[in-house]
């Protein structure tokens, strides 16, 4: 609920970096940066960086690449981290080399000018959200450039390089005992689940589409983790058109008794705006609201929250997606007619609205009552072998 929290203002902190929003996958890539800075304009049109803690990232001010760069090695590879380092330095043979050697699809995966900059930029960025929370010093720390769930120890994966979401929980499981990972993106969010498949510190669930050869084609209900990490490992595998209600109908029947049972410390959520209606990639049907609602629900539980970016290809709405969601976090509804002198306004045309309808053009719902019960069901199930 909101405003649950009278006597104190939850503590928000926003991690931005400038520089993060100049790069370009390439002409055709789905992938823009371009949309943070959407993103970025409509949180401050709505006043919303004036009730936030702002943390602006500079690598060139962080004189400790170096200290960046060891808690990379935690996950990454020594030898992939220093083909990314050296790429725009290298010859082309030898970057071919490195991709065919690991058989990197560089297709989703281009390597653009400055790179390795960009890498280190939403890493450093994610970092900057988790060492807040870290210190205690927030209670929901946002950073919308990262969240890149596919990246894996030794070659990039789905517009995914650096894996942040990783670095950063392994930075944070040294203050925090039982950590939380929920990803909403569509895509299902293998390179998290692949990093703590052992483990059971860290608790992972996505839900997603799957079938029909959708990308990463992994995240099937029977993956559930393997050794100290059995049953430390959820997956939701949904089918195309799902919509708000049916969607967070789930979710909060899952989530709840999850979080009663784990009893994270920490709850870190990946906020790919890709399962939102009208995605250039994606194939369901949540709108801005249904989207916000995870978010709503996953804040109401009261545990410190760090709150990620991840895919989405129709920029506009990303930005409504986020920004309505650092609104949500602040326990601020905000008002559906977008700001005046919106830079870029013109993009949110023709309702100019914070939360546009779905038209008649969307995608039916493929996901039976039956499918949906039997899928919850079986979920419930897992969640009962945890100890209580
Ligand atoms: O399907 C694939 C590849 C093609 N191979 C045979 C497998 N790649 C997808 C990658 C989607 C990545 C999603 C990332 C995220 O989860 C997190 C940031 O959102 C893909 C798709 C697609 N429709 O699934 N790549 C592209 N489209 C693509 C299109 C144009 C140019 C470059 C890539
Ligand atoms: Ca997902
Ligand atoms: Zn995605």
């Amino acid at each position: 609920e909101l405003n649950n929290n009278l006597t104190h203002k939850t503590r928000v902190s926003y991690h931005r970096n400038a520089d993060t929003i100049n790069y370009h996958y390439g002409p055709f890539h789905p992938m823009k940066p371009f949309r943070l800075r959407l993103t970025d304009h409509l949180i401050t049109g709505y006043g919303l960086h004036n009730v936030m803690d702002l943390y602006e990232v500079d690598l060139e001010q962080n004189n400790n690449i170096n200290l960046l760069e060891n808690k990379i090695l935690k996950f990454h590879s020594k030898e992939y981290l220093t083909f990314l380092k050296n790429l725009n330095d290298n010859s082309d043979q030898e970057n071919k080399k490195y991709l065919i050697k690991n058989d990197i699809d560089d297709n989703d995966c281009p390597i653009f000018h400055g790179l390795y900059r960009y890498c280190l930029n939403y890493t450093s960025t994610t970092l900057s959200a988790i060492e807040s929370i870290k210190q205690n010093k927030s209670d929901i720390a946002i950073n919308w450039s990262g969240g890149l769930h596919h990246a894996k120890k030794f070659k990039p994966s789905g517009f995914c390089y650096l894996n942040d979401i990783v670095i950063g929980i392994l930075d944070l499981l040294k203050t925090h005992a039982r950590i939380l990972y929920i990803d909403i993106d569509i895509h299902h969010g293998d390179g998290v689940q692949e990093a703590f498949y052992l483990t059971d510190r860290v608790f992972t669930i996505s839900f997603h589409k799957y079938g029909g050869y959708f990308f990463p084609m992994t995240g099937a209900l029977q993956e559930t983790g393997v050794e100290k990490g059995k049953n430390y490992c959820l997956n939701v595998p949904l089918m195309d058109g799902i919509k708000d209600f049916e969607y967070t109908q789930l979710f909060k029947s899952i989530i709840s008794p999850l979080v009663e049972s784990y009893n994270p410390e920490c709850i870190v959520l990946q906020c790919g705006a890709d399962s939102l209606g009208y995605d250039r990639l994606g194939t369901f049907n949540l709108t801005v609201k249904g989207h916000g609602e995870c978010v709503k629900f996953v804040k109401s539980l009261g545990v410190p929250l760090v709150l990620l970016g991840g895919g989405g290809y129709t920029p506009p709405n990303v930005s409504r997606a986020w920004c309505y969601e650092t609104g949500i976090a602040n326990d601020l509804i905000l008002r559906e007619k977008l700001p005046e002198n919106l830079p870029f306004k013109k993009y949110y045309s023709p309702d100019y609205s914070l939360y546009p309808e779905l038209g008649d053009s969307i995608l039916t719902d493929l996901n039976s009552k039956t499918f949906l019960n039997d899928t919850r069901i079986r979920l419930l199930e897992q969640i009962r072998y945890l100890q209580g």
